[in-house]
């Protein structure tokens, strides 16, 4: 279990993670700076613990790094502009996309019961490539659609990805050696 910093920097908290420099997220609608000259930022995931923990550490890495995180949203019933998450990291010789799935898939059978119906969506995150999003029904309308699930009978439960190259690059893991998957949720979602 790693943990890290809440106050980063730019570089762990966007740069190292493939983020392009004009990305969205780093505007100050999304983000909580501290001291803009020098990019000091409150982390908006815990993905920067993974950077400094590839960087420091050889492969095999097996982790996971639950925290808080901070976004500067509007405040909702369903949202706060502090919340946790909660991200798992794992690199090796030949990781693969059905590993991935298989780990997420038992996440979410062990925290929602086995008879649970789930789907995976092509997603989009700067840090994964591939990406996706799984699905699983909503526990409250059974998939009819509710305002739970905003009618769609689906609830998004985890994101998750093979790392990218860029990232594994950045953090001193050759690309053409290791592969690894990475994913994330939301605790308070959960
Ligand atoms: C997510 C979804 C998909 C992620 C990737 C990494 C890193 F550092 F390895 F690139 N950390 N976390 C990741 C991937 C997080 O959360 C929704």
């Amino acid at each position: 279990v790693a943990e890290g910093p809440d106050i980063e920097d730019d570089y762990h908290n966007f740069e190292a993670l493939n983020f392009a420099p004009d990305h969205p997220e780093r505007d100050m609608q999304d983000t909580f700076f501290i001291e803009h000259k020098d990019k000091v930022l409150l982390r908006t995931h815990t993905s920067p613990v993974q950077v400094r923990l590839m960087k420091s550490m050889k492969p095999p890495i097996r982790a996971i790094m639950p925290g808080r995180v901070y976004r500067n949203e509007s405040i909702t019933a369903r949202a706060l502009a502090e919340f946790h998450q909660m991200e798992g990291l794992y690199i090796n010789k030949n990781v693969s996309f059905a590993e991935l799935k298989g780990t997420v898939i038992a996440f979410a059978q062990q925290m929602y019961g086995h008879d649970i119906n789930y789907r995976f969506r092509a997603s989009y995150f700067p840090f994964t490539e591939p990406s996706a999003e799984m699905d699983i029904t909503c526990f409250l309308c059974k998939g009819k659609g509710c305002r739970v699930c905003k009618y769609s009978g689906w609830l998004e439960v985890v994101g998750c990805g093979m790392v990218h190259p860029n990232v594994l690059t950045e953090c001193g893991i050759d690309p053409e050696e290791y592969s690894g998957y990475a994913f994330g949720f939301g605790i308070e979602r959960v």
